[in-house]
C-alpha cells in the first residue's frame, strides 16, 4: 500500500494505513498525529513534515486539508501525493525552509458513506438537527467560526450547505481548527482542497470585499495557477483566480475565511479539476491531478517563502 500507484481511490482505512506507513518510512521527517475521532469514531490523522521537528519557530508553516466534502474524492490523493513528494525530498527548498501540516481525509465518515451508500454525499454524518432522523450531517465548510450563522441558506438542517447547530459543532472541523491553531502565529499559507472547477479562491466569501492583502492574495494565486497551466491537460480549463464570492458564490463559516480572519496572510479554497466528470473523476486522471496540483502548491509555497 505504501507503493500507492496514483491510479486508484482507497477507502478510509487504507488511507490511514498509507499515512502511518509514511511516518514509519520517514521517521526523521514525517510525524503522524492521531488527532481525534470522527462522529462515527474513525481516527482522523494528519502529518507534520519538518526537518527540524517543528522546533525551529522561525520557519513558516503551510497547512493543507482535503476531504472535508465527502464526494470530492480526488482531493485526498492530492494531499497524500504532497506528503510523498515532500517526504522523498522532491523539493528540498520546501522541506528545509518550511514546516508542513497536511490533513488528507478530514471527513472519513462522509467519505465512507459516499463510497458505500451515496456517491454524491457531501456533509459529515452527525446526528440530524432536522427534528427527526431526516437530513443528518453538517457541511464542514460552513461550520467554521467566521460570520457563522449569517446566511439563512445555511441555517436549514436539510440543506447541503447546512452550517450546523453551532460553530465547530463537528469533531471533524474541530480537528482542523486545532491543527491550524497549533502553529498559528507562524503559519503563512493555508489551502483547503476541494473539487471541482479549477479555481483558486480567496477571501472574503462572506461579502465579496477583499482583505487588506487582496492584491498579494491575487498575485500568489496567479503564481500557483501559472505553474499548473504549464503542466495541465490540454482539454482542462485554466484555473480562475479570484474572490470566492465573486467567482463562485457567497458563503459563511468557510475554513478559508476563518483562517484569513485569524491572520494567516495567504488562504485559499482550491477547486481541483473535474473535467467533464464533475465530482466523479475517473481514477485514470488521479496521476495528472496530483502532479499538477503539486506543481501549483509548491509554487505557492515557494512564493510565500520568498516573502520572509
Ligand atoms: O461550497 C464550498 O464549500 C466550496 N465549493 S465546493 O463545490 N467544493 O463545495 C467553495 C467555497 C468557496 N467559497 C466561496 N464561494 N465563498
Ligand atoms: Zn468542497
Amino acid at each position: 500500500n505504501s507503493t500507492m500507484t496514483w491510479d486508484n481511490y482507497y477507502n478510509a482505512e487504507e488511507i490511514n494505513k498509507y499515512i502511518d506507513e509514511m511516518g514509519e518510512k520517514y521517521p526523521d521527517l514525517v510525524t503522524v498525529i492521531n488527532a481525534g475521532r470522527s462522529y462515527e469514531g474513525r481516527q482522523i490523522k494528519y502529518v507534520r513534515i519538518s526537518t527540524t521537528r517543528f522546533e525551529n519557530l522561525r520557519k513558516r508553516v503551510v497547512v493543507i486539508d482535503a476531504g472535508v466534502h465527502a464526494r470530492e474524492w480526488v482531493t485526498t490523493p492530492v494531499a497524500l501525493y504532497l506528503i510523498k513528494q515532500l517526504a522523498e525530498g522532491a523539493d528540498k527548498l520546501l522541506t528545509e525552509n518550511l514546516d508542513w501540516i497536511i490533513i488528507p481525509l478530514a471527513n472519513p465518515d462522509g467519505y465512507e458513506y459516499s463510497i458505500n451508500e451515496d456517491r454524491l454525499w457531501r456533509k459529515t454524518r452527525s446526528k440530524s438537527h432536522a427534528g427527526s432522523d431526516a437530513c443528518p450531517g453538517v457541511d464542514g465548510n460552513r461550520n467554521f467560526d467566521f460570520y457563522w450563522g449569517s446566511r439563512p441558506d445555511s441555517s436549514v438542517a436539510c440543506s447541503i450547505i447546512y452550517e450546523g447547530p453551532s460553530p465547530f459543532s463537528e469533531p471533524e472541523t474541530r480537528i482542523i481548527r486545532d491543527a491550524v491553531m497549533s502553529n498559528l502565529e507562524r503559519t503563512s499559507l493555508y489551502i483547503s482542497l476541494h473539487s471541482y472547477g479549477n479555481m483558486l479562491l480567496y477571501a472574503w466569501g462572506t461579502n465579496g470585499t477583499l482583505p487588506s492583502n487582496g492584491l498579494a492574495l491575487h498575485l500568489a494565486g496567479i503564481i500557483m495557477a501559472t505553474a499548473i497551466e504549464e503542466v495541465k491537460l490540454e482539454k482542462a480549463d485554466s484555473y480562475i483566480v479570484g474572490n470566492a464570492a465573486n467567482v463562485l458564490y457567497y458563503t459563511s463559516g468557510t475554513s478559508r475565511d476563518w483562517t484569513r480572519g485569524l491572520g494567516i496572510p495567504f488562504t485559499y479554497t482550491m477547486e481541483l479539476p473535474g473535467y467533464e466528470y464533475g465530482f466523479l473523476v475517473p481514477p485514470t486522471y488521479i496521476k495528472q491531478i496530483v502532479t499538477e496540483s503539486f506543481a501549483g502548491i509548491a509554487a505557492g509555497a515557494r512564493y510565500v517563502l520568498s516573502l520572509y
